[in-house]
């Protein structure tokens, strides 16, 4: 496992990001970040080898907290030689972290993260593997802490340097408070965006670039009553609100942490609507108010014989595309947005969660 091979680990925890503690005191410290350049190139989602193109991932969830999760992943293309694909197969993290690849260090390659909950929480950030042998941590980052409940589904590249920033949100007087960590200049700051006073229920997404300058808003979405979903926006640097928007229905459809599907640079809004098989994709573009409806994909209105909607750019172009996993037969189903034809993969086992299937992986 992880917590072993860890001289990075050591000489980082307490000579570079031993500070880091302080921010469970929740200091601001004031960054600026007005002058970075936002044209820095980012790496594809999900994608550990670095060809641009999303991994196919599967994990498997032990039966007890505190047990390894078995990550599997097919290099995407796969080699269709017999034997020949690109295939790891390994333990990292445990049941009951989360589990939040991306790319933290900014080498185009998304890393494999795991964070665990504690005072403080601990972000471990781990090196894909590139040949046998076990997973090397490459860092172990202290942020956030338990004991506040802190949410740490909410990284997102917020100061625009290619790099994710280490975030957790809090809860704070029934107000969100997003703690971010500067890539590039760890500095951290506290952001105040959005409360949950007055809605029905809530979801926390990772960050996404709304208004195309490279750095990504802050990004949740809360339902009423009526179960109509409404997405807030807010700048990472301010706090203040990009844009509001209703899009979808927490009964009926299955929301994804948004990206950009029309190829704009800018990310757009997903509702995965099950009340019909094929389900139905309503995705919209919220920088022009336009909308498609796009069948894909195995509907259930009851949530458990569904495929599930995945996140991901598995052609490569630069745009999501649209695509599940099937649990009946193991194989994800790309709707390519480079030609709309269908890729299919077979991958993973019975019982497995593919990799970007809800809003918290
Ligand atoms: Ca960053
Ligand atoms: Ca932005
Ligand atoms: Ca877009
Ligand atoms: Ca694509």
């Amino acid at each position: 496992m992880f917590l072993k091979k860890n001289k990075k680990n050591l000489r980082s925890l307490f000579t570079i990001f031993a500070v880091l503690g302080l921010a469970t005191t929740m200091l601001w410290w004031g960054a600026d970040t007005s002058t970075i350049n936002a044209q820095t190139t980012r790496g594809t989602l999900f994608d550990f080898t670095g060809n641009g193109r999303t991994d196919w991932t599967t994990l498997t969830f032990p039966a007890a907290t505190g047990q390894p999760i078995t990550w599997k992943v097919a290099g995407n293309p796969a080699n269709p030689a017999p034997n020949a694909a690109f295939i790891r197969i390994f333990n990292y993290g445990n049941l009951g972290d989360n589990i939040i690849p991306g790319d933290f260090i900014g080498d185009n390659k998304n890393e494999l993260v795991a964070y665990r909950q504690g005072t403080p929480g601990i972000f471990y950030v781990a090196p894909f593997l590139n040949g046998p042998g076990g997973v090397m941590l490459d860092r172990a980052v202290q942020w956030g802490t338990s004991a506040a409940a802190d949410n740490p589904n909410v990284s997102g590249d917020y100061d625009g340097d290619g790099k994710l920033d280490y975030t957790v949100v809090r809860i704070v007087n029934n107000n969100f408070v997003w703690y971010i960590m500067s890539s590039s200049t760890n500095m951290m700051r506290a952001i105040p965006f959005g409360t949950r006073t007055g809605v029905r229920g809530f979801i926390r997404f990772y960050g996404a670039d709304f208004t195309g300058d490279g750095r990504d808003e802050l990004v949740f979405l809360t339902f009423d009553d009526a179960k109509t979903i409404t997405y807030h926006i807010g700048d990472a640097v301010t706090g203040a609100g990009v844009i509001t928007r209703n899009w979808g229905n927490f009964d009926t459809d299955i929301s994804l942490s948004p990206a950009d599907y029309t190829g704009d640079g800018k990310a757009d809004l997903v509702a995965v609507r099950q009340t019909t098989s094929p389900a139905t994709w309503y995705i919209n573009n919220p920088a022009t108010n336009a909308a498609t409806a796009t069948a894909f994909g195995i509907g259930d209105p009851g949530f458990s014989n569904n495929d599930r909607p995945v996140r991901g750019d598995y052609d490569g172009d630069g745009k999501h595309d649209i695509a599940v996993w099937r649990p009946s037969n193991q194989t994800f189903y790309v709707l390519r947005s480079t030609d709309g034809g269908i890729t299919g993969q077979k991958w993973g086992d019975a019982g497995d969660v593919p990799l970007g299937a809800t809003g918290t992986f």
